[in-house]
């Protein structure tokens, strides 16, 4: 047998860290693994570089500033529909509409309104592979490829 894994990436939010534990349990009761992770804190510029497609939105300022407002925890997701099955765990964007909708996802749980969210997770694969290049740069040296997916399959 063989299998078509994903990789995406997660990253936990300033107003989530300190709820790291529970969260990786979640990640693992998804049947989701940590392939990478790394703690940080961005400035202001690399946050908005991170979000550039959201820069001419309304509640971009607010974001930016949240996410660089602490330290946040990146990480490389693999499994089945890592994508995909990685955003369920998230939740709905809205914290206020995840505590309605979804009490037990890690927005419903952690979040606390429409920025201050938790969480974030590659809506796709193509900003996976971007996402994760831009935290794990494949020029780092760790050997291992940032191609969102890959089979196993031959
Ligand atoms: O992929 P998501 O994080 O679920 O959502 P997104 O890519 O549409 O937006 C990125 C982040 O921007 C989201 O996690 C929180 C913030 N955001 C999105 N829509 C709104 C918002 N913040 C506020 N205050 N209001 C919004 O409508």
């Amino acid at each position: 047998l063989c299998s078509k894994k994903e990789r995406t990436l997660a990253m936990i939010k300033p107003d989530a860290v300190s709820k790291v534990g529970d969260i990786i349990q979640m990640i693992y009761d998804a049947n989701l693994i940590v392939t990478k992770a790394k703690m940080t804190k961005l400035t202001w510029k690399q946050a908005a570089d991170f979000y550039m497609e959201h820069q001419s939105k309304s509640f971009f300022n607010n974001l930016v500033q949240f996410v660089s407002s602490g330290p946040v925890i990146a990480m490389e997701l693999m499994g089945d529909e890592a994508v995909s099955t990685w955003r369920k765990v998230l939740g709905p964007t809205d914290s206020g509409v995840a505590q309605k909708e979804a009490a037990h996802s890690l927005r419903g749980q952690f979040g606390t309104d429409g920025t201050k969210n938790a969480g974030h997770g590659s809506d796709s694969l193509a900003s996976a592979a971007r996402e994760l290049e831009y935290f794990f740069p494949s020029t780092a040296g760790h050997g291992l490829s940032n191609t969102a997916k890959y089979s196993d399959c031959t």
